[in-house]
């Protein structure tokens, strides 16, 4: 497995924001086809469910990663598994096995969306280039890259963790994919370093007041999908998804540059669950 946290993306002559990278996550939709379901005998019926329970208990039990299935509200799907891999061929690789189990008759793909878990370092690079700008350090000088490279590794190496994060046990999950404006006014790409962090920094800020509530995993999908990153909020209260987002909303970086796709509200089911809640239509 590559080593995406050691080396952060950035350099002093990138604008972009130096980036830490954790698990390839995919979001895996599907509806439910009810008919073929119905049609099929009882006994059938139990040796599907005890297939699916029992794929989705060793995707739960991955040694490198982790997965989760949401019961979706609306139309846009019915059930969502999140899977977190270390890279794609391994995310292939579990969406295969759940189509090798007779269960996948009466699945039909709606939706799906690649990423990897991202860990922006506006602030911890702001520090490290602070720290050494005390040091009389500047750009030119020999050692700079070298010690701009050690000092942010020291301040992101308690981010690694979140990059390899398990998916929080939360009983509902708010997923949508999203990108920063380019428009001819409001363009995110082309705002200086310092302005994306001072709006980042007003991001953080006020998403932090949900704190206890909700636990954000961001994923970068910049070319892996069609949108930027994917947001998955994780909390037992979907109302606090609502609230949330509407007060994000007003703030700067949501108001003037946030592009939104649509949005999948998922309740975790276990294996037991999920089982239950296919035998019981
Ligand atoms: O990672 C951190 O907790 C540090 C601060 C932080 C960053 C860097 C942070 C905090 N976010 C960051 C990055 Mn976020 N976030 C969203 C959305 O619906 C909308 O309007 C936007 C979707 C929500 C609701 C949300 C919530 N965040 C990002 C990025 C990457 C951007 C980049 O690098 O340019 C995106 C796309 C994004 C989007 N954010 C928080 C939250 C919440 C609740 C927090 C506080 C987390 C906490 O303190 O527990």
């Amino acid at each position: 497995m590559s080593d995406h946290t050691q080396k952060p993306n950035g350099t002093d002559e990138s604008p972009a924001p130096e980036t830490m990278e954790g698990w390839y996550v995919l979001h895996d939709c599907y509806r439910i086809d009810w008919a073929t379901w119905r049609r099929k005998g009882v006994d059938a019926q139990r040796e599907f469910l005890a297939g699916l329970r029992d794929w989705l208990v060793s995707a739960r039990g991955a040694d490198t990663g982790d997965s989760a299935a949401y019961i979706v509200s609306g139309q846009k799907a019915e059930l969502m598994f999140i899977h977190y891999r270390p890279n794609p061929g391994a995310l292939n690789g579990v969406r295969r096995d759940l189509m090798a189990c007779g269960f996948a008759d009466m699945l039909i793909p709606c939706y799906g969306y690649l990423s990897i878990i991202e860990v922006s370092l506006y602030e911890a690079s702001a520090r490290a280039r602070a720290m050494l700008a005390r040091e009389g350090l500047t750009p030119d000088s020999e050692s700079f890259q070298e010690r701009l490279d050690t000092e942010i590794a020291k301040q992101t190496s308690q981010l690694e963790a979140r990059c390899y994060r398990s998916i929080p046990d939360r009983e509902y999950c708010c997923f949508y994919p999203m990108s920063k404006r380019r428009g001819e006014h409001d363009n995110w790409y082309t705002l200086s370093m310092d302005e994306r962090r001072d709006l980042m920094r007003g991001h953080g800020r006020l998403g932090h007041k949900y704190h206890r509530d909700v636990t954000q995993v961001i994923s970068g999908s910049t070319g892996l999908d069609d949108w930027e990153w994917g947001v998955d909020l994780h909390s037992d209260d979907p109302l606090v998804f609502k609230k949330l987002v509407y007060e994000m909303r007003f703030d700067p970086v949501s108001a003037r540059f946030a592009e939104f796709g649509s949005f999948f509200i998922g309740k975790a089911a276990s294996p037991e669950e999920l089982c239950a809640y296919i035998g019981q239509n």
